[in-house]
């Protein structure tokens, strides 16, 4: 439901800063401001016109800062509201204070996202640019960036309406076949139809199937590192983030809990767990640490198996290969620095189906090579490396909604083909028609709005 009270909230982020934003929107916006806040030259505000002046409290009439307003009168401005920027400087106190004041001016403090679903609900921008907005703060690599930025352009929104058009089109042949079916029209054959369905359904096939790269490129891709107690597993961490992070020490079982950490790898944000080492243990801290281990592997999109190529292969290094059965990653054999009594062979032989890579953490021998593979695993993951430039789905409510209307385009196709009356082809093309305008919102539900914007934080 649509409540056009007025909102408020800092645009920028807590905490002490050069400056801070306060961004109101709604009726009342820009009387409260004119309230609060007056010129340090006489003169009116005029739009989109940032000016100095002073932050006042009504009630005693003493200044509280100085400040720059601007106002974007309704409706060319962020939410399609009055809109108003207080830019005041960055206390936390201080901003406390002039948020309070506006409450006491009758704005209420904006719920997470409530900006960017008014912006929504007026038409300012489609589901898919909102989403973008989030993704585009968020992006924590250089893929992530790429793609938040072509979509908050219109790219995936284009590229959906595109699709749902043509869907349009073919129901618009079926209304033709309904309205006159006595006279005498040059139609498209019932193969013909279904044949242009197909070809529809290819298409939203090709944009449900670039969630792999979306998904990767928005979230980060999971990588955990997993071995035997002592193989090193936290001192490869350390390295690649270059810092460390973790605890190191010569004692098996140092590491207990997971630990994560963010790093990129070429265009791709990578997110990092070191893991306490997998052996039978009997010690109750040690049992909950590697159970887990074990969820982090099962949640992680790649492994990083860890051997300790200085000592025999045993019964601990026999369930790290276990673990690595149908998934991807790569194995390193570490400490090659050291004279070595497990190789590569071996662990072939012992069932390792991944890429090994020969590596000493010390010196960062074969760090170059991990992080090539590493990359080009990914790429693989996400579909290859993208050369057209052609939009990605980022979000698993994308892929439900494609999943939907190739479903539908699916029926219709069938329906088509088995000669039904065009009324039945149409409920389905209708179907699919509806799960497309889902996606940028030219169809919408309160749930879906809920969904989509309790991501946002407070203020956008
Ligand atoms: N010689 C040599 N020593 C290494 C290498 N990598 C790690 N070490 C040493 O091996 C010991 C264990 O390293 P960690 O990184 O703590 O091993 P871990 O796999 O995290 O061990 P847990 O947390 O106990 O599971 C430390 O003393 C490291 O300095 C290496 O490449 N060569
Ligand atoms: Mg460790």
């Amino acid at each position: 439901m649509y409540v056009a009270d007025t909102i408020v909230a800092p645009a920028t982020p807590p905490g002490r800063g050069a400056v801070a934003i306060i961004r109101l929107s709604g009726k009342e916006a820009i009387a409260i401001a004119r309230t609060l806040w007056r010129p340090r030259k006489p003169g009116e505000l005029r739009p989109r016109e940032l000016r100095l002046g002073a932050i006042r409290d009504p009630s005693s009439g003493a200044t509280i800062d100085e400040a720059l307003c601007v106002i974007f009168p309704a409706p060319h401005s962020l939410t399609g509201e009055d809109v108003v920027e207080l830019h005041c400087h960055g206390g936390v106190y201080l901003v406390r204070r002039i948020l309070a004041l506006t409450a006491d001016l009758g704005a209420r403090l904006a719920q997470p996202g409530e900006f960017a679903r008014r912006a929504y609900l007026n038409g300012r921008i489609d589901l898919t640019r909102a989403e973008a907005i989030a993704d585009l703060v968020e992006a924590r690599g250089e893929e992530a960036l790429v793609r938040a930025t072509a979509q908050l352009s219109g790219a995936l929104a284009r590229h959906v309406e595109g699709l749902r058009e043509k869907v349009i089109g073919i129901r618009a042949y079926l209304e033709a076949e309904i309205d006159f079916a006595d006279e005498d029209l040059d139609l498209p054959s019932r193969a013909q139809l279904a044949s242009s369905i197909n070809e529809l359904a290819d298409s939203v096939r090709l944009l449900r199937d670039s969630f792999a790269r979306g998904r990767i490129a928005r979230e980060g891709v999971r990588v955990a590192l997993i071995g035997k107690p002592n193989a090193g597993k936290s001192s490869i961490l350390n390295l690649l983030l270059g810092s460390n992070r973790a605890i190191v020490t010569p004692i098996p079982g140092t590491t207990r809990d997971v630990i994560e950490e963010s790093i990129s790898l070429g265009p791709w944000s990578v997110v990092l767990s070191d893991t306490a080492g997998l052996r039978d243990s009997v010690e109750p801290i040690e049992q909950l640490g590697i159970a887990r281990t074990r969820a982090a592997a099962d949640e992680a999109d790649l492994l990083l198996a860890v051997f300790d190529s200085s000592r025999p292969f045993d019964s601990d290094d026999a369930q790290v290969v276990a673990a690595t059965r149908e998934r991807s990653g790569i194995a390193l054999l570490n400490k090659c620095d050291l004279a070595a009594r497990l190789d590569r062979e071996r662990l072939r032989a012992e069932g390792m189906k991944l890429r090994v890579v020969e590596f000493c953490a010390l010196t960062a021998y074969g760090l170059a090579e991990l992080r090539r593979h590493l990359e080009v695993t990914i790429d693989q993951m996400a579909g290859g490396p993208q050369t057209d430039g052609s939009p990605a789905i980022t979000r698993e409510r994308h892929r439900v909604a494609l999943d939907q209307a190739l479903a539908a385009l699916q029926a219709a196709h069938d329906a088509a083909l088995a000669s039904m009356p065009p009324e039945i082809v149409a409920v389905d093309v209708a179907r699919a028609a509806d799960a497309l305008a889902s996606i940028t919102g030219a169809v919408s539900t309160e749930d879906v709005l809920d969904a989509v914007f309790s991501q946002f934080c407070i203020g956008k």
